[in-house]
């Protein structure tokens, strides 16, 4: 089989992630990285061990050995290098969120449909098989009607105010700071779950560090900064926790918890469906166990065993019963999902089905920007436009 190139655009805290998951794929080859200039590229490509750095995403773009484009620059910087390369040809693997608004996601969603190649944003933790199996479950009914759907995605690495990231920025990260980042993540994982639309949201959006002593020189997310000792002062308008009600199409209420300051809370992403037959609820942080809850009968603890798992689960783990797969297995498992479509040629009908596609990416966009109208209207309902290709 024809070996695919790959390319990579954005040296920072993902891009190991990325290199590390398409070498496990074993059939494809790494060509090589960009960056902001050859010397940030040089060196990831050096720590990645990647024979050739680029001084710019143009360069890469230009070397018809890349097949794929993996583009992990921050948010502001996404809709220019994807576009650049579907325009190029390329398949785009753009890291979440697609892009810093949702004129942008737009944009990024039908230029990929125009172009008619894979179009992949990693929304990752779909990747987990317990995440898979829970899908599933709902799939089949075993819940009954999925009535309160509901979670959290809280973190501490922005704490101290003296740390800081180009994401509480809104002209590098967006509008939205920790919903962008991570309610992203959530409301794409409940919907994926469920299979039910968050319709409408009411949101109350807080920023609990508006003055951060940031260091000079920018660092990488979870990165300990409190030790720089040039600084400068930041006022912060960007939200760093948010609270979030939630409706969904299929009549399901729900709400959600958002936050990057809370103490103790390292990558804590919870959700919670109840239906009214039985419950489901995974962690990220427990990624192999499944809690299933039943109201005339004990609760059940799945743990993540192939032979236990619904056939359309069973592909996402890799490993017998016991030995825990977990944050990088997901990824991996989202990014074979990505080549398997890749080598199909990238047409909608056969793209796997647990992927998500920059259709996905722009309909989270629709789904953050409402709760952004809704906590500007003064807290009050906002519908989420709805969109469907
Ligand atoms: C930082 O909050 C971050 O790295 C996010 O950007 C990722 O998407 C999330 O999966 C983990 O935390």
């Amino acid at each position: 089989m024809k070996k695919l190139g790959m390319g990579l655009v954005g040296p920072g805290f993902i891009a190991a992630h990325h290199i590390d998951a398409v070498r496990r794929l074993g059939d494809v080859e790494i060509i090589g990285i960009a960056g902001s200039s050859l010397d940030s590229a040089k060196k990831r490509a050096r720590e990645l061990g990647v024979a050739r750095a680029y001084a710019n995403y143009q360069e890469l773009l230009a070397n018809p050995a890349v097949h794929v484009v993996h583009n992990t620059t921050p948010n502001h910087l996404h809709k220019e290098i994807s576009l650049a390369a579907l325009r190029a040809g390329k398949h785009v693997i753009s890291d979440k969120p697609l892009a810093s608004s949702v004129q942008e996601s737009r944009e990024l969603f039908e230029a990929a449909r125009d172009a008619g190649v894979a179009n992949v944003v990693t929304f990752n933790y779909r990747g987990h098989a317990l995440v898979q199996q829970a899908r599933a479950m709902v799939a089949k009914g075993k819940l009954g009607a999925p009535v309160f759907i509901h979670g959290c995605y809280l973190q501490d690495w922005l704490t101290d105010e003296r740390t800081y990231t180009w994401r509480l920025d809104p002209k590098l990260g967006g509008a939205s700071s920790a919903l962008g980042d991570i309610g992203s993540h959530w409301c794409d994982l409940a919907e994926h779950v469920t299979g039910a639309r968050i319709t409408a949201v009411l949101a109350d959006l807080h920023t609990a560090v508006p003055v951060r002593q940031a260091p000079v020189a920018s660092a990488k997310a979870f990165a300990n900064q409190t030790k720089s000792a040039q600084r400068r002062k930041v006022t912060i308008t960007s939200e760093d926790i948010a609270s979030v009600l939630l409706r969904f199409d299929n009549g399901a209420r729900g709400s959600l918890i958002v936050g990057q300051v809370l103490p103790g809370h390292k990558n804590d992403l919870r959700l919670e469906v109840n239906g009214r037959v039985a419950s489901l609820a995974w962690q990220q942080e427990k990624p192999n166990e499944l809690w299933i809850g039943h109201h005339a009968q004990a609760n059940t603890l799945l743990t993540r065993d192939p032979a236990l798992l619904d056939t359309s689960a069973r592909s996402y783990a890799h490993l017998p019963a016991g030995h825990p797969e977990a944050w990088a297995d997901a990824f991996r498992n989202l990014i074979a999902d990505a080549y398997a479509w890749i080598r199909k040629g990238g047409k909608p009908e056969t793209k796997p089905d647990a992927l998500p596609s920059f259709a996905d990416g722009y309909r989270n966009s629709l789904v953050i920007d409402a709760m952004l109208r809704s906590h500007a209207a003064g807290g009050v309902w906002q519908d989420v436009e709805q969109h469907r290709e």
